[in-house]
């Protein structure tokens, strides 16, 4: 059983993450770890503090000559910015010198954080509630990435529309009509919308989106959108309907929605297939000679909770970040009355960097899912455990049905 936990504070001296349960003999790089947590903070519209960051992650324990141990892995990602804050996130003291924050923000955790753990110091719900902490997620997360390697499968992600700003070219349709999507590998998605400034794959559209963020800036406030996350190489069996969350698509709705301003999931076709007949919607099944696959994959890889073989397709929608430079109305705790939102330094659009969490999500939940099918406590016996399962696939449908 894979588990990671992340600590540390948005201004706070760093982000601490411990990954455990990866099997011996796994190769993994602070190199590999560094070029996704650079990924993460890419993206036209994000603010000042990407300038101050260079996310990389020093390894801690877990690896020794380059290779998983099988013990706990151990993560640390220094805040740049913590030399500026130094007070304000002290440790030790009390904090009496420090102006508290009152004014919580709408859309944000201030108010509810400070309802809940009782502070008196919005700052507390700020720095823990921030999508600062997805820097760690995506470091915890990049081990299970190269697991996945290791089989073939391969997440990828893109930004499909930011403040409502769409492409022409549906790609996710095509790709759910495409017969020979479980060819494809999700790496070429990232090789395509790498190049973009907001990881769009269509140059056209970036440059809509691109004016519709200046607009947004120019009116001092923010945009969200949606975004595609893709994994292919997966194999059938995955998950399972035995137990309610266990279920594929559950873990996958749980890990999507757990990101910082996601609000929406959807596998596959999603909510449209609310609006069609059965017959629109559900992938025929056919046997090409060596296995079962379908026509199309509507499901999104997932059918009753359990992959199907076919790429698993996710959409997911992230709202417009909350901190506005021309703010809402908020109350003042401190006098209880209405009162201007405060500003904080932030993002104007994360989008893009959602995909790139979005994306290690995902290859956490298949990582998890597989090595609960698989086990193994080295590399070597986990691989030989699913590749004796492909092998006796066939075989046992054959046996248990098959009448010439
Ligand atoms: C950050 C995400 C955003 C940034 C943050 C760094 O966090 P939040 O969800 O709180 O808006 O704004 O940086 C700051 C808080 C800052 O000091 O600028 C990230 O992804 O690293």
């Amino acid at each position: 059983m894979i588990k990671y936990v992340t600590a540390g504070e948005s201004h706070g001296k760093g982000l601490t993450t411990i990954v455990s349960g990866f099997p011996s003999n796994l190769p993994v790089s602070s190199v590999f770890i560094n070029e996704q947590l650079k990924r993460r903070q890419a993206g036209y519209g994000r603010g000042m503090r990407m300038k101050i960051e260079s996310d990389s992650a020093e390894i801690l324990s877990g690896i020794r000559f380059g290779k998983t141990i099988g013990s706990p892995i151990s993560l640390f990602i220094k805040n740049t910015d913590w030399q500026n804050w130094t007070e304000i996130m002290s440790i030790e003291g009390n904090g009496a010198n420090i102006a508290k924050i009152t004014v919580p923000r709408p859309g944000h955790a201030d108010l509810v954080g400070v309802q809940k753990y009782n502070f008196n110091d919005i700052r507390n719900s700020i720095d823990r509630s921030s999508a600062r902490e997805t820097a760690a997620r995506v470091a915890a997360c990049s081990i299970a990435r190269k697991f996945l390697f290791e089989f073939g499968i391969r997440v990828g992600s893109y930004v499909e529309s930011i403040g409502g700003v769409y492409s022409k070219n549906n790609f996710v349709k095509k790709f759910i009509n495409d017969k020979n999507s479980r060819n494809y590998d999700a790496q070429k998605l990232n090789n395509i919308a790498d190049k973009s400034s907001v990881r769009v794959l269509d140059e056209a559209q970036e440059q809509k989106i691109i004016n519709k963020i200046k607009t947004a800036k120019k009116r001092g406030d923010t945009l969200g959108g949606t975004f595609v996350v893709i994994a292919t190489g997966v194999p059938v069996g995955l998950g399972t309907y035995m137990n309610n969350d266990d279920r594929m698509d559950a873990e996958i709705a749980h890990a999507m929605l757990s990101i910082q301003a996601v609000k929406g999931v959807e596998v596959g076709l999603g909510f449209e297939q609310a609006e069609m007949f059965g017959s629109e919607v559900h992938d025929e099944i056919i046997f090409d000679g060596k296995e079962f696959t379908r026509k199309t994959n509507r499901a999104g890889g997932v059918e009753g909770g359990i992959t199907t073989g076919l790429p698993i397709i996710v959409r997911g929608a992230m709202k417009p970040i909350s901190t506005l430079m021309s703010p809402l109305d908020s109350v003042d705790l401190s006098s209880l009355k209405k009162v201007e939102a405060r500003r904080e330094r932030s993002d104007f659009v994360a989008v893009p960097a959602c995909a790139v969490i979005g994306e290690s999500m995902l290859a956490w939940v298949i990582a998890k899912k597989f090595l609960e099918k698989f086990g193994g406590d080295s590399l070597e016996e986990t691989k030989d455990n699913y590749n004796n399962y492909h092998k006796q696939l066939l075989k046992r449908i054959k046996k248990n049905f098959f009448r010439k």
